[in-house]
């Protein structure tokens, strides 16, 4: 079953907003923002806790928060978020979504103008009627028309890392049926798009009326919005829909071609049919007289087309069907070619599980080698490692490898690019380090040429060995900050750094399209999960899927190489890495 952590944390999280619109003291509200962001974060699930009482065991959950998440685990509902609604005015509420409006604005927005939507707030907006408002300005009312147009956008489109795992679930729980001959998410989902507007599943099946008996019985419907004899869509927890449709198995491959897409590759593959004076659709491939060419495969019809089968990751319309053609489309990257993870948090900043369990989680996922890469000291809020600390922390990676050779835990650190582009560490301190990996987490302000120069400026220091997440973006929430990428790619060949693919789902940093363009340039990535806990270390195969769709393969990628070679590889940067 799916965990519901998510879900009974986005409860603790709307309780503190409307706590945060009655006026409740900050102290209560900050309880129940800590709670949902340490129940996302653990690897334990929630319903387990539960069950075994040990909820308030959890750091930061009291008796009071554990009644709550008790009452939603069992009844489904929370009496005391249905009541705290009802005082506040619960459209108010939603107005908080919109990064730059706080409890008082929102008040203020209803009160004055009789604003209770993210839309009617975007063409308020627009139509520069909040600029009356006392304390809005006319660069405020832009950021919120520009925020509440991506609030309205993010409603519309989940993350890949939401949407496959509950696209998986259900493929799991279908396969065994025996009805079902083959089943495959299809769409954006196979293509590993970073977004995804729908759930598309298809089932190869002769006998269509019990796989729908099946789908819409699944213990995790939680409604079912239609059901049709070869079509139907149930909504299943936090409202997420998932279409199947039920095709016969001569149709299977053409109807799995056709609803994977893209669009745009779609097009210019029945253009390639067109060429022969066929035809291509969902149904098959058929010549002049209407006879079946191919349609139960989907190798069968890029074949008889004249090209190479094509990973779904490519099928963009961006070079792959010529590639295809010519028999010259990428040996992508896969999940089995990696051999660690070089950027990952301990307990020991905002990490939540301790050293030796990230260990013992990426010993079982059967890597050679994982560094620990905690923040560095000015990020206070995520417990960033003083000097002394980095020293102890050494102390303990020694004691690890003793205790797990000939598995090797780097130490390394996350070190952060500050706003000149020093680093937070001095180089005699960097120096220490197996694996330096050095970001931008703070000032994210700053114009073009200024975060251009800044960045680079810590690509040129020679114990930089990673870049992590080059542009800072978080999906469906923030634009990557100004920065000329170009140039920073062109820096990192020069210095031979390394370029973070970055696993997490709001990440994906380096984008597919930018992770193509640093290969292009001789860059080399490193597909890192960037986890937080030790369930997340399965992060990676976002990155890996990322870097797939940016045509990489496993010599570009850093963590595919064995132990011995990746040492030799972060020595030649300045220092020799430490003997084990
Ligand atoms: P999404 O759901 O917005 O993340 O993106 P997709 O790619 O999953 O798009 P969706 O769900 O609208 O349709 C699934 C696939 O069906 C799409 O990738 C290609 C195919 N398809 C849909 N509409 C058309 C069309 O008008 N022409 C062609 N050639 N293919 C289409
Ligand atoms: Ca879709
Ligand atoms: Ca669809
Ligand atoms: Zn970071």
């Amino acid at each position: 079953m799916a965990r519901r952590n998510e879900e009974v944390a986005r409860l603790l999280e709307n309780i503190a907003k409307l706590l945060a619109l009655t006026g409740e003291n900050p102290y209560r509200i900050r309880a129940y923002t800590q709670a949902a962001r340490t129940l996302t974060g653990i690897s334990e699930d929630v319903e387990e806790l539960h069950r075994t009482g040990r909820l308030i065991e959890v750091p930061g959950i009291g008796e009071s928060i554990a009644a709550k998440v008790a009452e939603l685990l069992e009844t489904g509902r929370s009496g005391y978020y249905e009541e705290l609604k009802l005082q506040v005015v619960d459209a108010a509420a939603e107005l908080l979504d919109v990064p730059g409006i706080g409890p008082a604005r929102a008040k203020l927005l209803y009160g004055r103008l009789g604003i209770a939507s993210v839309a009617e707030l975007e063409r308020a907006a627009r139509e520069h009627r909040l600029r009356s408002l006392p304390g809005f300005g006319a660069t405020l009312e832009e950021r919120i028309a520009r925020e509440s147009a991506r609030v309205q956008q993010r409603t519309r489109r989940l993350l890949l890392g939401v949407a496959l795992p509950a696209a998986e679930e259900v493929v799991h729980l279908l396969r065994s049926n025996p009805a079902v001959r083959a089943i495959d998410p299809a769409g954006s989902i196979r293509r590993m798009k970073e977004t995804i507007g729908d759930i598309d599943i298809l089932v190869s099946s002769e006998r269509p009326d019990a796989v729908m008996d099946a789908f819409t019985t699944l213990p995790l419907v939680k409604e079912v919005l239609a059901r049709g004899p070869t079509r139907s869509s149930i909504l299943i927890a936090d409202d997420l829909q998932i279409d199947i449709r039920v095709i016969r198995p001569e149709e299977y491959g053409s109807a799995l071609q056709y609803f994977t897409g893209s669009k745009d590759h779609n097009i210019a593959l029945r253009s390639v049919a067109i060429g022969h004076n066929w035809k291509l659709s969902e149904y098959g491939l058929f010549d002049q007289s209407g006879r079946r060419i191919a349609g139960d495969t989907e190798e069968r019809i890029y074949r008889a087309l004249g090209m190479d089968w094509i990973p779904p990751e490519l099928r963009e319309n961006r070079g792959e069907i010529e590639a295809a053609r010519r028999h010259q489309l990428p040996h992508l990257v896969e999940l089995d070619d990696i051999r660690g993870d070089l950027q990952t948090h301990t307990d020991w900043s905002d990490g939540h599980d301790p050293a030796e369990r990230m260990v013992e989680e990426a010993i079982a996922r059967g890597y050679q080698y994982l560094a620990f890469t905690d923040h560095s000291r000015s990020l206070g809020m995520a417990g960033g490692l003083s000097i002394d600390q980095v020293r102890q922390q050494r102390q303990l990676i020694d004691r690890l490898n003793h205790q797990y050779a000939p598995f090797r835990v780097l130490h390394g650190t996350e070190v952060n690019i500050l706003p000149d582009g020093d680093l937070d560490y001095p180089d005699e301190v960097l120096a220490e380090f197996d694996v330096v990996t050095a970001a931008v987490h703070s000032a994210f302000g700053q114009p073009r040429e200024r975060m251009t120069a800044r960045i680079i400026r810590a690509l040129q220091n020679p114990h930089v060995g990673v870049l992590n997440h080059p542009t800072g973006r978080l999906l469906l929430r923030r634009t990557e900050y100004e920065v000329d990428v170009e140039a920073m790619l062109r820096a990192a060949a020069a210095n031979g750094v390394t370029l973070e693919v970055n696993g997490q789902p709001d990440r994906l940093d380096l984008d597919d399209v930018w992770s193509r363009r640093a290969r292009e340039m001789g860059v080399l990535l490193a597909c890192n999960s960037d986890a937080h806990s030790t369930r997340q270390l399965g992060h990676v195969r976002y990155a890996v899927a990322t870097a797939r769709r940016g045509w990489v393969e496993p010599r570009g990628v850093l963590n595919t190489l064995p132990l011995e070679r990746l040492l030799s590889h972060l020595g030649r940067r300045g220092r020799p890495a430490r003997a084990a």
